[in-house]
């Protein structure tokens, strides 16, 4: 017994592996139990194994998975998360949409780390569902008031040289159903209609130039492919800035669902103005007032007029640790997290408060600080066990702060349901729960 001791788990283990492995199959699997029985109770004492109680997975003692052999290498050509990650999915709010082919499904922000939203988590708008499209006979068609109106194919558009970039793309409609007060129980359903990616793709401004634009150009109709043919008009200015029309998403190309083949990204503005599965761009001297910017994606006020073209997401945050899914649980140190995000460019600066705006500490910005893209900032919290409301305040690089619900309510009426940036409150229990309440 004391030489098994010295020679602790793994080497034990290694002597057990190598003698079983000199013995016929249905011998082996009988020693290796006897023989991982043994070395649980040489190095652990009382913790023996092989009944398969928890107490067997830890150490000192060697778990199952270690005393055999996993799964090849061609069981998953195409790689997915651990089963055990199963509730790290996008939902959707039933009640919010009548048909799911006309629906939204949410990010699950509470489970993402760093700034990137994986593929498969992407929150998804759909008007008309996902048409399936193959990239041989997707085109890319250009005219209107332009020199030289063509049609690109895949190939085509592909040898441009390329650029990436890492931007968020936010419905507008985010948050929306708090307007006049509704409270979403999680963090999910208020903030994820969200994501931010790292996409690939052409300038606009470079496509314009290869079929030169002609005098009076000043806005471009963008249309969709899917069922809807979604449509909306894009100022020519923001088209020669930094529109891209992008092929690829974090690396491979586009997810069906995020328009496959190819869509339109307009960096920092209504995720409805990058319209997905593009199919042709047109030029003009004016707007089209297409359905999706006059009856929809305008904010209705107060007074019964709606504002017009209200293209930019404004600063934005949340807070995504604590919240509704993911309580804290004892008193003690915890690492508060959580988003930033403006339409305009870099988030400046983001300050957190524990009673509800009355007091303000500067968060520490974390990793990657970029235009238009998810910022994560971070503050070390000392919770005390009491009551807390826990909010964020982000400040962008032009100096714009991210105001209160009741200013902007006071602005904009509750008769809107796009573009509520307000800053949001998370209200810690004494039991450690979080639950999602507005205050003034
Ligand atoms: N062709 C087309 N483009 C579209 C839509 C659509 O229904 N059809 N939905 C828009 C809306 S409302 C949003 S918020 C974004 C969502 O992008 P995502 O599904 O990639 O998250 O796509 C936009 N582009
Ligand atoms: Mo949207």
């Amino acid at each position: 017994m004391s030489k098994l001791r010295r020679r602790g788990a793994a080497g034990l283990l290694d002597m057990v592996a190598d003698r079983a492995s000199r013995l016929p199959q249905h011998e082996r699997r009988d020693f290796l139990k006897r023989g991982l029985a043994l070395a649980g109770a040489a190095v652990a004492g009382p913790a023996i194994g092989a009944n398969g109680s928890e107490s067997d997975y830890l150490p000192p003692d060697v778990p199952p998975w270690t005393r055999s052999l996993g799964r090849g290498v061609v069981t998953r050509p195409y790689g997915s998360p651990s089963d055990f990650e199963a509730n790290v999915i996008r939902r959707t709010v039933p009640w919010l949409t009548a048909s799911n082919i006309s629906s939204i499904s949410f990010t699950p922000l509470p489970e993402l780390q760093g700034i990137i939203t994986p593929n498969g988590l992407v929150f998804e708008r759909y008007h008309a569902g996902v048409p399936e499209i193959s990239p041989d006979q997707h085109r890319l068609m250009i005219h209107g008031l332009v020199e030289r109106p063509i049609v690109f194919t895949m190939d085509d558009l592909m040898r441009f040289p390329s650029v990436s970039v890492i931007r968020f793309i936010e419905c507008p409609a985010n948050g929306g159903m708090e307007w006049r007060g509704a409270q979403m129980e999680a963090l999910q359903f208020t903030h994820g209609m969200l994501s931010c990616c790292e996409w690939t793709g052409v300038p606009l401004s470079v496509l314009l130039e290869e079929v030169g634009l002609k005098k009076g150009a000043a806005w471009i109709l963008a249309e969709g492919a899917d069922g809807s043919a979604m449509t909306r008009s894009i100022p020519l200015e923001k088209a020669l800035d930094d529109t891209l029309v992008v092929y690829a998403q974090n690396g491979e190309r586009l997810r069906p669902e995020q328009g496959y083949p190819l869509r339109l990204l307009n960096p920092g503005w209504e995720g409805n103005t990058s319209v997905k599965w593009l199919r042709r761009l047109e030029v003009g001297d004016q707007p089209w007032y297409q359905r999706e910017e006059t009856s929809k994606y305008t904010d209705l006020m107060e007074d019964g007029r709606a504002r017009k073209f209200t293209f930019v997401q404004e600063t934005n945050s949340v807070i995504t640790f604590p919240c509704p899914e993911k309580p804290v649980t004892a008193k003690g140190r915890y690492e508060v997290e959580g988003l930033a995000w403006s339409g305009r460019g870099r988030i400046r600066r983001v300050d957190v408060s524990f009673d509800g705006g009355v007091n303000w500490q500067q968060a520490r910005l974390k990793g990657l600080v970029l235009p238009k893209a998810l910022t994560r900032f971070s503050y070390m919290w000392d919770w005390d066990g009491g009551p807390a409301l826990l909010q964020s305040r982000a400040i962008d690089e032009t100096g714009y702060v991210q105001p209160t619900l009741t200013q902007l309510r006071d602005q904009r009426g509750v008769e809107s349901i796009y573009h509520k940036n307000a800053i949001h409150t998370w209200r810690v229990a004494e039991s450690g729960e979080v639950t999602n309440v507005q205050i003034d």
